[in-house]
């Protein structure tokens, strides 16, 4: 079994980081480890929350991992939370390239053209180092516009997307991916660029008429729990986009829903079955 090290926030109640990666990532059979960056009463779109910084801790628990001679097959980023968290970030990836892991990305700061709240340029800025080396990055179209200072389009052709993908590689990322990508009113999926092979592939399912928050953290979830699990990248991301798609009819379905992030727990199974 692949063990994988998940580093980001832990927001108690909101469905998204720890609380979406965790049992993700175990459904998809592949152990995931955690290395929390924050501790939140609930996540930031809600209209106040608290917010414990756990910068503090990060490097004596890296430290003793290294002591102990624990290792990982994998490590995967979400939401940071801080500059000091990325910079402390920069340096745990820039060791693990070193020793040949495989690192995924998720430069959670923003959606709709904005950041989240308590982001700025330079976080964006300082998030494009924690790249060097790394094998995927899974940004949506804003988090990548503010990494790479690109406009931000709300509705923007083919060229845009794998100009934006190439620049991403550029960074130092083999499989540079956007997600929330469609070119139709009806679609949505990921467009992918591979550095290597100098190719790009996309795929596209129902978009629904309506947005949840923190689908983004399901479908990174997915996609890295099923390349672990050994789906090829393809695969892998197409199944998140069905997972995505498949959670969030769940919620619409669900009349005792609450704001709380989307019904992923109910999609579960589908993430299990597929995986056999
Ligand atoms: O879903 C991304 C996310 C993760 N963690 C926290 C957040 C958000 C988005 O707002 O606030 C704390």
């Amino acid at each position: 079994m692949k063990r994988l090290v998940t580093i980001q926030d832990f927001s108690c109640v909101g469905r998204c980081s720890l609380t979406v990666a965790l049992p993700i990532i175990s459904a998809c059979g592949v152990e995931c480890a955690a290395l929390p960056t924050a501790l939140l009463s609930n996540h930031t779109a809600f209209p106040d929350f608290t917010f414990c910084d756990l910068t503090n801790e990060y490097s004596p628990i890296v430290d003793m991992w290294s002591k102990l001679s624990l290792d990982f097959d994998a490590v995967y980023t979400g939401y940071l939370g801080s500059k000091n968290l990325v910079k402390q970030t920069v340096s745990f990836i820039a060791s693990q390239v070193a020793r040949n892991t495989k690192i995924f990305i998720d430069p959670a700061m923003g959606d709709y053209g904005k950041l989240y709240t308590g982001f700025d340029q330079e976080y964006a800025d300082m998030t494009c180092e924690m790249c060097h080396g790394s094998y995927m990055i899974l940004p949506n179209i804003t988090e990548a516009c503010f990494m790479l200072h690109e406009e931000y389009k709300e509705s923007y052709d083919e060229a845009y997307i794998t100009h934006l993908l190439v620049r991403l590689s550029e960074l130092g990322v083999k499989k540079s991916v956007l997600t929330g990508v469609g070119f139709a009113k009806d679609e949505i999926g990921f467009y992918m660029y591979d550095a290597e092979e100098k190719s790009f592939s996309h795929y596209y399912g129902s978009k629904l008429p309506f947005a949840y928050h923190g689908t983004g953290d399901i479908f990174s979830s997915v996609a890295v729990g099923a390349v672990l699990r050994g789906k090829s990248d393809f695969e892998a991301l197409k199944m998140a986009t069905d997972f995505t798609y498949l959670s969030m009819k769940y919620t619409r379905e669900d009349e005792a829903r609450r704001d709380y992030g989307v019904n992923f727990e109910e999609a579960l199974p589908y993430l299990i079955e597929n995986l056999k």
